[in-house]
């Protein structure tokens, strides 16, 4: 079984246009979640070659700014038309490599075509305002522009999705990008990078090289990046650890960043809800992924009158979930990234129960043995928001909580650091708008009749609060890769002055 999945993984990254001498014999270790077998050795950057990348894709910014931008657009065409055609490998390696279920997987890529066909079509509209002047014979514009290298930071459990919502719109915008991806996933990160030199081949000599540009190191080649001043936005995706040392970090040399770290999202069941919809809604957004989206499903606030008919049926669900490797059967949760992850779970749990929870599930399920680390999802019943539920811990845990008053709901779902996700289910118009407005959701996300995870690339996504702040994906995103600029044209004859200041000098007047 552990052999093979190694000659897979080769296999694949081969079918990817992947060199071998990337993956073998390098400093990183990879090893597969599903078994915790090796599947390949990832030759690390040193900190002087990643300072030399940087530097070249600073030279290559300078080129890329004046490719038009429609013509930008036509790489990440063909950047989509590469992950279309290598879907199902680049979505086996992502299940391989993180242990997402197929589906999942697949779902993984296909938010990255989704993302270069928006890109594409944003490459033609990059609009600036056109604004009435208060002066005669003026013209007041805006105007956006290339900003410069755009550092990337994901995190394992999107791989690859992360960069390219990052990638594609930085690209259209006239920026380099230069990633640094997840130690625990440098595969898809290096399958991903051959794509893309794939598609620049086929777009020309238009792309410079260094372009797109990867640095598979540590914590050490992360930092690097964040503080060269050669790459004016770091997009970062990950812990609020990591977000607020980033943050601090680009803020210091008055960098740019777009945080997505922390969620803690939340669900409220009112009175109104269709109880069928809200079960499969809510095994999706808890127990999907493992757990392990920063968009999971962590906190449900049932109302008193539905409670005892809702949870026990959930109760039943979580009793009868497949847990297993993907791979092997039809199982829905796969297993958590690594054993540290698992034993995170499992403090949480104890946390929980000293906090007066009830536990269902939880316990570690034996899939392949010693290595690898699969877990029963956990329901924990809860008497309050308290210890372990005011905080993410990135695994299949859901905290379950009574409420009466839908003020009270709102109140307990806002009343944590994070400000991700979060939803409603109701069909009373009255429960939903309120959750919708301004005394409602103070999530980033905030959605009606389904759960808080499984955001389509359309909208911003982003959270407020410990989240970060950061948008990323669709609606406007695309202003964070670019600089503004605000124009004001005179084509008259005289200079008249702004809020009609006058400023006389011998040899003519400045009054209008
Ligand atoms: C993440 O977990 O980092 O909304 C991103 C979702 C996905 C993105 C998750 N589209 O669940």
């Amino acid at each position: 079984m552990t052999a093979s999945l190694r000659s897979e993984v080769t296999t694949l990254l081969d079918s990817l246009g992947v060199s071998a001498d990337l993956y073998s014999g390098g400093t990183l270790a990879v090893t597969s979640p599903l078994t915790g077998e090796r599947i390949a050795e990832v030759a690390e950057i040193s900190a002087d070659e990643a300072k030399a990348t940087i530097g070249r894709a600073a030279e290559a910014f300078k080129v890329w700014r004046r490719v038009p931008a429609p013509r930008r657009g036509e790489l990440v065409r063909l950047l989509g038309e590469e992950l279309r055609a290598n879907k199902d490998a680049l979505g086996r390696l992502v299940t391989l490599e993180v242990g997402k279920v197929p589906s999942e997987g697949l779902g993984e890529v296909q938010e990255m075509i989704d993302i270069c066909d928006f890109a594409v079509g944003l490459s033609r509209q990059l609009y600036g305002l056109t604004i009435p002047s208060e002066r005669p014979d003026h013209r007041l514009t805006e105007q956006w522009h290339p900003v410069g290298p755009v550092g990337i930071i994901s995190a394992f459990n999107f791989p690859v999705a992360v960069w390219s919502w990052n990638a594609a719109l930085a690209l259209v915008c006239g920026d380099s990008v230069i990633w640094k991806p997840s130690e625990k996933t440098p595969l898809t990160a290096l399958a991903m990078q051959a794509l893309f030199l794939k598609a620049a081949a086929r777009f020309g000599n238009d792309a410079p090289a260094a372009l797109s540009t990867l640095l598979v190191g540590g914590r050490d080649i992360g930092e690097l990046m964040v503080e060269d001043r050669r790459v004016p936005v770091i997009s970062a995706t990950g812990s609020t650890r990591m977000g607020r040392d980033v943050g601090e970090r680009v803020a210091r040399r008055f960098g740019r960043s777009i945080l997505e770290l922390g969620g803690n999202n939340a669900s409220i069941v009112t009175p109104s809800a269709d109880l069928d919809l809200t079960l499969r809604a809510v095994a999706f957004g808890a127990m999907g992924t493992a757990g392990q989206r920063c968009t999971t499903l962590r906190r449900l606030f049932v109302h008193s009158s539905v409670y005892d008919t809702l949870v026990p049926k959930l109760v039943n669900v979580y009793r009868g979930i497949s847990v297993g490797n993907p791979i092997e059967g039809a199982a829905l949760v796969g297993p958590l990234i690594d054993a540290a992850s698992f034993g995170m779970m499992q403090d949480s749990l104890k946390a929980a129960v000293d906090a007066g929870g009830t536990v269902h599930g939880g316990t570690r399920v034996d899939v392949n043995g010693e290595a690898s680390f699969y877990a029963r999802p956990a329901l924990v019943e809860m008497p309050s928001q308290v210890g372990p539920v005011l905080e993410e811990t990135f695994a299949p845990i859901l905290y379950v909580m009574k409420y009466d008053t839908l003020d009270e709901a709102v109140a307990l779902q806002n009343d944590v650091v994070q400000g991700l996700s979060s939803s409603i289910f109701a069909t009373d118009i009255r429960e939903v708008e309120q959750f919708l407005s301004a005394r409602g959701s103070d999530c980033g996300i905030a959605n009606v009749n389904m759960g808080p995870s499984g955001a389509e690339i359309g909208g911003a996504f982003g959270g407020e609060k410990e989240t970060g702040g950061g948008r990323e994906s669709g609606s406007d995103s695309w202003k964070a890769y670019m600089r503004r600029q605000t124009n004001a044209i005179n084509y008259g004859r005289t200079l008249p002055l702004a809020q009609g200041v006058t400023f006389d000098v011998d040899g003519g007047s400045a009054e209008a």
